[in-house]
């Protein structure tokens, strides 16, 4: 079905706090506050134009299938999907940190494999690869920083943006594996078929971003 609507998918938290003030110098306001409103579906202040609220690994899935036609999702979070029928158009340049190696301060002393605890697996177990290193990557869905505390890894795969959390926990950066901020994907066959909507929407946020 063609039609000349936009549906944009955001994930909640950080980044939709950062793309609503440049969705608003585009004209394009949600009609209710995402913050207290528990709507999943939102219209907004242009016609046709919807924005879905949901979770940041997502996004990639619901643009990919054409669920929603654009989204906007952490570069951390476009690495790790298993997909590439997306197209990224744009580097918004929010909500920006460091993908990162990070272990215990002082030296440690590894016996036999390293083990590397992270959400990120597939990003982690493609960066060992690269550097022909063989390590056990433990899948973790949140806390990584607990791992290396409580021995269940020696070193974590995590996003570091202040550095305070790996002091506070007694962590320090080892490597820079990525810079992470956020960026506009398309659906592929909606960048053909809706042109007439995606363009000026890739193009008017290009320009807010220039401004
Ligand atoms: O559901 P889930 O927790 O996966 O995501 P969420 O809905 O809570 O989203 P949110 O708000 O956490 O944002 C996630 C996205 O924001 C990520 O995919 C990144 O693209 C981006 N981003 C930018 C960050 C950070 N900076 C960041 N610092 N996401 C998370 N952090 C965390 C990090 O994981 C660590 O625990 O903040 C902590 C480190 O911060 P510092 O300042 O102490 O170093
Ligand atoms: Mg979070």
């Amino acid at each position: 079905m063609i039609d000349n609507k936009l549906t944009i998918a955001l994930p909640k938290g950080r980044i939709l706090k950062e793309t609503l003030p440049l969705l608003a110098r585009l004209g394009i306001v949600p009609e209710d506050d995402p913050d207290s409103s528990r709507k999943l579906i939102l219209n907004t202040s242009q016609v046709g134009v919807k924005i879905i609220i949901i979770r940041a690994t997502d996004v990639p899935t619901y643009v990919e299938y054409g669920a929603a036609d654009v989204g906007i999702a952490g570069k951390d979070v476009l690495l790790e999907y298993d997909g590439d029928d997306l197209y990224e158009p744009l580097d918004l340049g929010i909500a920006r940190c460091r993908l990162m190696l990070a272990g215990l301060a002082g030296n440690q002393k590894v016996d036999g494999r390293l083990r590397v605890a992270t959400k990120y697996v597939n990003t982690a177990r493609n960066y060992f690869a690269e550097q022909g290193k063989q390590v056990e990557i433990i899948k973790l869905y949140g806390s990584m920083e607990l791992a290396p505390l409580l021995g269940l890894a020696d070193q974590i795969v995590d996003l570091v943006d202040t550095g305070n959390t790996l002091k506070a926990n007694g962590l320090v950066e080892l490597q820079t594996i990525a810079e992470i901020s956020s960026r506009l994907i398309v659906n592929k066959a909606a960048m053909k078929m809706k042109q007439d909507v995606i363009k000026p929407f890739v193009q008017g946020l290009a320009e807010v971003l220039e401004k």
